[in-house]
Order: structure tokens, then C-alpha cells, then sequence
């Protein structure tokens, strides 16, 4: 598999949120998360809409609209798909912060566009 972007920003806006993203077919898929990211805890991940590949490394002031606030990035590197499925994505990270293979899961009691964020324990 060839190594993709992986990139998690942190956005203070109106809520403080960081926001995951994974380049996929010629866009960065993205979720919203509500806590930092662990290497050790789930989190809640809510789905958000398509970024430009070009976003990846963007960090500054978004200075009005949806989104408002301050911009950095909080992890960067590359991921490998290992499945990515309706409902289901699994990932290997490789970045400064995140590394090793996380899964991002939708539960089906779960409302629309909520998944779970976690690492997979090592073998
Ligand atoms: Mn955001």
C-alpha cells in the first residue's frame, strides 16, 4: 500500500476540537474529535466534510464563517490502509504523535455520522 497523508489539526473555535484527517481518493476525509487524541483512550469522532489535499499543511487564523479560530497542527506522517469500509476503517499511523494501528468504527446504535476513534491493542 503506498502511504498516504495522515494529519491531525488542532482547531480552537468556538469549541476547542482536533480534527483528523486521511487523504483518500484525491481528498482528505475528515472527523471532528472532541478531546485530544490518546494513544490508550476511544474517542468520539464525528464525521466532517471533505478538505483539499492542499489543507494538509495549513496552519493559522481562519478569520470568519464556520470554523472560526486558530489552526495548528497537532500530528503529521503518513497512513497505510489495511480496510476501509462502509462502517468500518482501519488504518496504520505513522506520525510523531499517533503511531501504530488505529480504527475509526461507526456502532449501528450510534447516531448518523458518529464513529469511534481508537488504537488497536498491540498483539
Ligand atoms: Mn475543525
Amino acid at each position: 500500500m503506498v502511504p498516504r497523508i495522515y494529519v491531525i489539526h488542532e482547531h480552537s473555535a468556538t469549541k476547542l476540537h482536533w480534527d483528523l484527517r486521511l487523504e483518500r481518493s484525491g481528498a482528505l476525509k475528515s472527523w471532528a474529535i472532541a478531546k485530544e487524541p490518546s494513544r490508550t483512550e476511544k474517542r468520539l469522532a464525528v464525521e466532517t466534510t471533505d478538505h483539499a489535499l492542499a489543507y494538509a499543511g495549513f496552519e493559522g487564523e481562519i478569520k470568519e464563517g464556520y470554523g472560526k479560530g486558530s489552526v495548528k497542527i497537532w500530528d503529521s506522517g503518513t497512513y497505510e490502509e489495511q480496510e476501509w469500509k462502509p462502517g468500518k476503517i482501519v488504518v496504520k499511523i505513522n506520525g510523531r504523535k499517533l503511531n501504530g494501528v488505529y480504527v475509526l468504527i461507526r456502532p449501528k446504535t450510534f447516531e448518523i455520522g458518529n464513529w469511534l476513534f481508537f488504537r488497536k491493542k498491540d498483539d
